[in-house]
C-alpha cells in the first residue's frame, strides 16, 4: 500500500532507492563497524541533491515538502539507518532557521546547507535537560549588539561534524527562569569559544557522530539570533512538531528493511523438510509484522501531509507517528531477529544491526513517553470556539 505520491515523489523515491541498493546497502555495515561518519556518503547524497530535498527552489533546494522528505528518509533507512540522520540531521538543524529566519538569515544560510557544503545540527539538549528542555542552563548574555555564550550541550546528533548550529540558550538577565527566556542562535563552528566534546560510543546508530558541545566565550552577533529575544523555546517545539515525522520515516524504513530480509529468510530456510514460511508460527508474525508497518505508514504519511498542508493538528500527528512509527520499528526489527534465528544475532546478517539502529527512534527527538504527553494535552486542551 503507498500513499499517494506525485510523479515527482515517485521519480524521487526511485532514484534514493536505487542509489542506495547500490551505494549504500553494500557499506551499512562497515559503518556500523568502524563508528565513523560516512563522508562519501555525505558526498554521494550531496552529489544526487539528496540533501536539497528539505529546502525550497527559491533557497537552492529541490523541494521542501516533508512528505518528499520522509520518502527519501524512509528508503534510505531500508538499508543504512545511519546515513538517513545525514539527511534528517540537515533537515532538523535548518528548520529553525527556515521557520523564524529574516529573509537574510534564509538567503545566507540555508543555500549552501542545500548544497551539502556544509551540514546542519540542533543543539538543545543538555545534560541536566533531556525530556524537561526548558531546564537549559546554556546562558546568552547581551553584549552590545553581540550575544556571549557560555555553557555545554550533550547528545547532539552530527554536531561533530557540523558547519551550521542552531544553538538555543536562557537569556534571562534578571533571574527570571521562565521559558519565555529562551532564545536561538545561529553558530557557526568556526567561531572562537566553539569546541567539541567527546563522542558517545552506542548502541546503534554508530556511524552518526553524538557529540558534546561547549560555549566558551563565545560571541555571536545579534543579527544571528532567530525570531525575538524569548521566542526560542516555542521555536524548539515547532521545530519537533516538523522534524518528529522524519524519525517515524526513519523508523519505518528500518522496519520495512527488517522485513524484507525476515520474509526472504523465510522463504529460504529449511527445517523439518520444508521452507520455515510454511509453519503458521512463522506466517503469523510476518502478518503481524506487516501490519503494524502499513499502520505507522499510514499514521508517518498523514503527519508529513499534515506539515505540507500546514495543518493546525501537526503536533498530535507527529507525536503519533513518531511513537507508533519507533515502536513498530523495535517489534519488527526484534521478531526479524527472531525470524532469522541464530544468524539473527550473528554480525554476517543486517538483522541485529537493525534491531540495534531502531531502539533510538524511541527516544531521540522526544522518547515516546514525551510524544504520549503530548498527544494527550493536545486532545485534552479545551478547542477555542
Ligand atoms: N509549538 C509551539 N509552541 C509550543 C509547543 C509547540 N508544539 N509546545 C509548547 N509550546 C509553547 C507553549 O504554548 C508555551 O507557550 P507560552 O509560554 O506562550 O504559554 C510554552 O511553549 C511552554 O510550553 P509548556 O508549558 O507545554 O512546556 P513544558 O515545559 O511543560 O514542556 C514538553 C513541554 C515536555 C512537551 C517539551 O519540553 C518537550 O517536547 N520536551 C522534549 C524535548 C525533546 O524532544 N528533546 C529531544 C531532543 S531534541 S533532538
Amino acid at each position: 500500500m503507498d500513499f499517494r505520491l506525485s510523479e515527482e515523489q515517485q521519480q524521487i523515491k526511485q532514484m534514493v532507492h536505487e542509489l542506495c541498493l547500490e551505494r549504500v546497502e553494500p557499506r551499512a555495515a562497515a559503518i556500523d563497524e568502524s563508528g565513523e561518519f560516512p563522508w562519501d556518503i555525505k558526498e554521494l547524497f550531496a552529489s544526487h541533491d539528496i540533501l536539497a530535498i528539505p529546502f525550497t527552489p527559491d533557497y537552492g533546494g529541490v523541494s521542501g515538502s516533508a512528505v518528499t522528505l520522509i520518502v527519501a528518509i524512509e528508503e534510505i533507512s531500508k538499508f543504512c539507518a545511519t546515513s538517513s540522520l545525514i539527511l534528517s540531521v540537515q533537515s532538523l538543524g535548518s528548520l529553525p532557521i527556515w521557520l523564524a529566519g529574516t529573509e537574510e538569515q534564509k538567503r545566507k544560510y540555508l543555500p549552501p546547507l542545500a548544497r551539502g557544503e556544509r551540514l546542519a545540527a540542533y543543539a538543545l539538549t543538555e545534560p541536566g535537560s533531556g525530556s524537561d528542555a526548558g531546564g537549559m542552563r546554556t546562558r546568552a548574555v547581551r553584549r552590545g549588539d553581540s550575544y556571549l555564550i557560555n555553557g555545554s550541550k550533550t547528545f547532539i546528533t552530527g554536531g561533530s561534524v557540523a558547519d551550521t548550529l542552531v544553538v538555543f540558550a536562557r537569556t534571562d538577565q534578571d533571574g527570571d527562569a521562565s521559558l519565555r527566556n529562551i532564545s536561538a542562535f545561529i553558530v557557526e563552528k568556526d567561531m572562537p569559544g566553539f569546541k567539541v566534546g567527546k563522542l558517545e560510543k552506542k548502541l546503534g546508530i554508530r556511524g552518526s557522530p553524538t557529540a558534546q558541545i561547549f560555549f566558551e566565550d563565545l560571541v555571536v552577533p545579534e543579527k544571528n539570533r532567530l525570531g525575538r529575544d524569548g521566542d526560542g523555546f516555542r521555536l524548539a517545539m515547532r521545530v519537533l512538531d516538523h522534524s518528529r515525522p522524519g524519525i517515524a520515516a526513519q523508523a519505518l524504513g528500518l522496519a520495512e528493511g527488517a522485513f524484507e530480509l525476515a520474509r526472504r529468510y523465510a522463504r529460504e530456510r529449511h527445517q523439518f523438510g520444508k521452507p520455515i514460511s510454511e509453519f503458521q508460527g512463522i506466517q503469523f508474525l510476518l502478518a503481524d509484522m506487516a501490519t503494524q508497518i502499513e499502520a505507522a505508514r499510514a499514521l508517518t504519511y498523514a503527519a508529513a501531509d499534515a506539515i505540507d498542508r500546514q495543518l493546525a493538528e501537526i503536533n498530535l500527528t507527529s507525536a503519533m507517528a513518531k511513537l507508533c512509527a519507533s515502536d513498530t520499528a523495535m517489534r519488527v526489527t526484534t521478531d526479524a531477529v527472531q525470524v532469522l534465528g541464530g544468524y539473527g544475532y550473528l554480525r554476517d546478517f543486517p538483522a541485529e544491526r537493525m534491531m540495534r539502529d531502531a531502539k533510538i527512534t524511541q527516544i531521540y527527538e522526544g522518547t515516546n513517553e514525551i510524544q504520549r504527553l503530548v498527544i494527550a494535552r493536545a486532545l485534552l486542551k479545551e478547542k477555542k470556539s
